[in-house]
């Protein structure tokens, strides 16, 4: 049973040091305000938690959708209290409500991040590229799917303008009305790997879930697809064995999860200089030779310093070498510059906040 739902060796190991009383290892499959549903050895059971943990664990040691707990287990009345939480890896956090707060996890054991978009809405490429940031420091592996392809003529040259920026990480076309896509982005991933669904609301990800299992679990919302606006239809987060053995973790829209402040403005670190290349004449101009290049013209006045120049280049030919690699190694340092990446706008973010 357990198996199917991911446990390992490993958690084995970091499990033995309960074994020794009389609690079983779980999983978290639901996770809905202090209300939790478990999936443990003899089949699913409610639970809640032991009161000497909910008195003394930290807010943010509290279990969360895809956690490993050690519980236990009452049969008959198919029950659980859960006493303590395994480590986690790959835990998705929600940032700070304000100063002083601690950020709430919000998904755990997260092997795979599917980011999803709707290509009914208007795409954001800057956005991708901060949910793919987002996700690298999760330390889960980030795949983009893009989302409704029946209700878009261009799928494939917006794919294309995703793969550019998202470099070696896959980007899947998908539509739960045509079927289209559906089976690839299932084998995306291995039999007892957990991928959480990220996105704003009404991108389609509880239709997702529901087209990959075969079957109506999660209750979708129609949303006015003129503004193509969601009305977070998911509350809570669910964590769904798939027939074909994968596990897929369904999360509320983002937007109410805060996540990343989506509609805040996406940003990157080097703004000033893709704004300048913006401005060329050329879509595709190189800033070598071309006329009306914007990004010489600032060189030269002096608007963009050199070294900030070079140090755009110098991102661009690292990212672009890491993404021709693809062996673990060369994962670990892509995934390295990114976060410096992130960090970079975050600090410059502060500063600015503070010259203001
Ligand atoms: N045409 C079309 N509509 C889709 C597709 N996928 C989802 N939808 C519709 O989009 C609307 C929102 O879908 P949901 O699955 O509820 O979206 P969600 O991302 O789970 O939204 P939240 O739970 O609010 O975060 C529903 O009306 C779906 O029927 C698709 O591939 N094609
Ligand atoms: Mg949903
Ligand atoms: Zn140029």
């Amino acid at each position: 049973m357990l198996n199917r739902y991911g446990w390992s060796d490993a958690l084995q190991q970091q499990f033995q040091i309960y074994a020794t009383r009389d609690l079983s290892p779980a999983r978290v499959i639901i996770q809905q305000r202090g209300h939790y549903v478990l999936a443990t050895p003899i089949g699913e059971a409610t639970a809640q938690l032991s009161g000497r943990f909910a008195h003394e664990a930290e807010p943010g040691a509290y279990p969360v959708a895809g956690d490993w707990v050690a519980a236990t287990v009452r049969q008959q009345e198919a029950s659980a209290t859960i006493h303590h939480v395994l480590p986690r890896h790959g835990a998705f956090t929600r940032k700070a409500a304000g100063r002083g707060q601690a950020a709430q996890v919000v998904a755990a054991n997260v092997d795979v991040a599917l980011l999803v978009a709707s290509l009914n809405a208007n795409l954001n490429p800057r956005r991708i590229e901060r949910y793919l940031a987002t996700a690298w420091e999760s330390g889960a592996t980030p795949v983009v799917v893009l989302t409704k392809a029946d209700l878009c003529h261009d799928g494939g040259a917006r794919k294309a303008e995703i793969e550019a920026i998202a470099l070696s990480v896959p980007v899947h076309v998908v539509s739960v009305v045509s079927g289209e896509g559906l089976e690839a982005l299932g084998e995306s991933f291995a039999p007892g790997q957990t991928a959480a669904l990220l996105g704003s609301s009404g991108v389609g990800k509880s239709s997702l879930v529901n087209a990959l299992a075969g079957v109506a679990l999660m209750a979708t919302k129609a949303i006015r697809e003129e503004d193509a606006r969601g009305r977070h239809a998911t509350t809570h987060r669910q964590l769904v064995l798939l027939p074909n053995g994968r596990l897929v973790l369904d999360t509320p829209g983002m937007r109410e999860l805060g996540l990343w402040d989506a509609d805040a403005g996406v940003a990157t670190t080097f703004t000033d200089v893709e704004a300048l290349a913006a401005e060329c004449r050329f879509n595709d101009c190189t800033h070598g030779t071309e006329p009306g290049c914007a990004i010489r013209a600032a060189l030269a006045d002096g608007t963009l310093a050199e070294d900030r120049w070079r140090s755009y280049g110098k991102l661009q030919r690292e990212l672009a070498h890491l993404a021709r690699k693809n062996d673990p190694r060369e994962r670990a340092e892509l995934r390295k510059v990114w976060i410096k990446r992130t960090r970079n706008y975050r600090a410059q973010k502060r500063q600015r906040m503070e010259d203001d």
